[in-house]
């Protein structure tokens, strides 16, 4: 497969991810891509299930499957690696023509050591949870451990050092290393050794003023943990702790093979500043994102696993995950049919990917309509998006989309577009009256501005309409043409200009299914 007609090597390129003024693109064969994800349940990495996990890949257009690899499985017996399940992943991703994220279940997945192999838990001396204040042994492995952390490093560069030798052309585009890392029911590690570094002065990397002034320090700060970091000190011990260790892991598996590398975080409430003993502490939380940059510079992304609830908490996440140094990433969210409308928002800000989580149905018995429910939205976008992917991804990356997503109470929002203003209100509404409001928030909208007067509109479950702004104003305004169509490989195929009932009543009205429309507007 790495040869070309000639027989001669093919050169591909590495994917990566880049900034331009304070956004991102994942380049993935040299030009910005758009992962429309999928993630499995955690225990269907097995050659076994895999029949079922392409089958939900295909039903939803995925073009992205991640997909996780266990160290308990890739090293049963120490120093004796397994890497079948990756050869097999591999041939099927390639065969679907899917892209393959791979998750390394290891030190932590879930706060927890539950992929570790037998080997390691057979030897909690050398290998040892973390202790918590009462002195009782926690469910989480330490991150102070020197044995631990060679461990990981070793079998992490090892299935990096495989992927270089078995995937030339990057059917894996992206790792994420460990998962949700950090330590549910404990701060941090509160054992002799772990003690001992909690009390000895905070590392130089930490004092820098910008850094202390991210995390509302004085930028004199120094001293101890507990000196320097107050009511915060047990948190980001545990989360530089952490973030060390992870980033000690990723360099391994970097200086091997120098694929994008993510951590992902278990949340926090975005809204009310809450203390660590209410969400997994010493994971990458918004709070310490920037001690994970420090800490962990061989991670690229620091993704936000999004199973809140409520547009303001979810939005709020979605903001503080975008940042000039940290691509937006989505890796997981709840497979519910009030999910599918963030990826409007996450496509706009120019995210480079989204991705439900445990798309392979295991509901029991009876509940497949359900299950179909829950896919339903995701499928219906996907279908969209995929052949505009590219574009998609271009476009976000260049800043031309907005989008908007309907909020709890079903409130009209606004799009500024320059000379025109966007108006979206959600429901089925029908000359102008909503006769069928949607029962819950799921209505979405995005718009990508082409020309000054050039549109595309993709959305569902709401109405858009114009109104001349800027240069524009008070000028009388009308549609010159709303053609409805679908992207073909990036090119707008029409199916039919949209006219009369279909756009007079202010503009036109977005079903259940996504719709892609033209729009060209005129003033007089
Ligand atoms: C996720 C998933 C999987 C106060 C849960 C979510 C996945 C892991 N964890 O199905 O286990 O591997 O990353 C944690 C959600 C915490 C919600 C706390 C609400």
């Amino acid at each position: 497969a790495a040869n070309n007609a000639l027989g001669q090597k093919k050169a591909y390129l590495m994917p990566r991810v880049i900034e331009k003024n304070g956004r991102h693109a994942l380049l993935v064969d040299g030009k910005p891509y758009l992962m429309l994800g999928g993630q499995v349940h955690n225990s269907s990495a097995w050659p076994g299930m895999l029949p079922q996990v392409w089958a939900a890949v295909e039903a939803i257009h995925a073009n992205t499957l991640e997909v996780p690899i266990y160290w308990e499985q890739v090293e049963a017996v120490q120093g004796n690696f397994n890497f079948s399940v990756i050869d097999t992943l591999l041939l099927q991703a390639r065969a679907h023509n899917v892209r393959l994220v791979l998750l390394w279940f290891a030190t932590w997945k879930n706060g927890s050591n539950h992929y570790m192999p037998h080997w390691m838990k057979n030897n909690a001396a050398k290998y040892p949870n973390v202790t918590n204040k009462k002195g009782q042994l926690i469910d989480s492995p330490s991150p102070n451990i020197e044995a631990t952390l060679e461990a990981d490093t070793k079998a992490f560069a090892a299935v990096m050092r495989y992927l270089k030798k078995t995937d030339p052309q990057h059917t894996v585009i992206m790792v994420q290393v460990e998962n949700e890392p950090g330590a549910w029911d404990t701060q941090r590690d509160y054992s002799p050794l772990a003690q001992k570094i909690f009390e000895s002065r905070v590392p130089a990397e930490l004092l820098k003023p910008e850094l202390l002034k991210a995390l509302s320090r004085p930028t004199n700060a120094t001293g101890t943990w507990k000196e320097v970091f107050e009511e915060r000190a047990d948190e980001y011990f545990h989360a530089w702790s952490v973030a060390r260790f992870i980033g000690k892991v990723a360099a391994a598996g970097k200086a091997e093979y120098a694929l994008p590398l993510y951590v992902n975080a278990a949340l926090r409430d975005p809204l009310t500043n809450p203390m660590a003993n209410s969400y997994e502490s010493g994971g990458p939380t918004d709070n310490v994102i920037p001690i994970y940059k420090v800490a962990a510079p061989a991670i690229d992304v620091l993704s936000p696993d999004i199973y809140l609830d409520g547009s303001e908490r979810i939005l709020k996440v979605i903001d503080l995950y975008d940042r000039p140094d940290n691509a937006l990433f989505v890796p997981e969210a709840s497979l519910a049919p009030h999910m599918a409308r963030y990826m409007y928002d996450v496509i706009a800000r120019g995210g480079i990917g989204f991705s439900p989580f445990g798309i392979d149905s295991n509901l029991p018995d009876g509940k497949q309509t359900e299950a179909a429910e829950r896919l339903a939205p995701f499928e219906q976008d996907y279908k969209v998006f995929s052949p505009m992917m590219r574009d998609l991804a271009q476009w976000g990356f260049d800043g031309k989309i907005k989008a908007v997503v309907e909020r709890e109470g079903n409130a009209a929002q606004t799009i500024d577009l320059g000379a025109w203003q966007a108006t979206v209100t959600f429901g089925s509404n029908w000359r102008g009256n909503d006769v069928n409001p949607n029962t819950k928030p799921t209505g979405r909208a995005m718009v990508i501005k082409l020309g000054e007067n050039n549109f595309i509109v993709i959305g569902a479950l709401c109405h858009v309409t114009f109104k001349p702004l800027g240069s524009n104003q008070n000028k009388v305004w009308q549609y010159l043409s709303v053609e409805e169509g679908q992207y073909e490989k990036g090119v707008f195929k029409p199916i039919r200009i949209l006219n009369g009932d279909e756009t007079d009543w202010g503009g036109p009205r977005f079903g259940s299914t996504p719709m892609v429309l033209k729009v060209n507007l005129g003033v007089r």
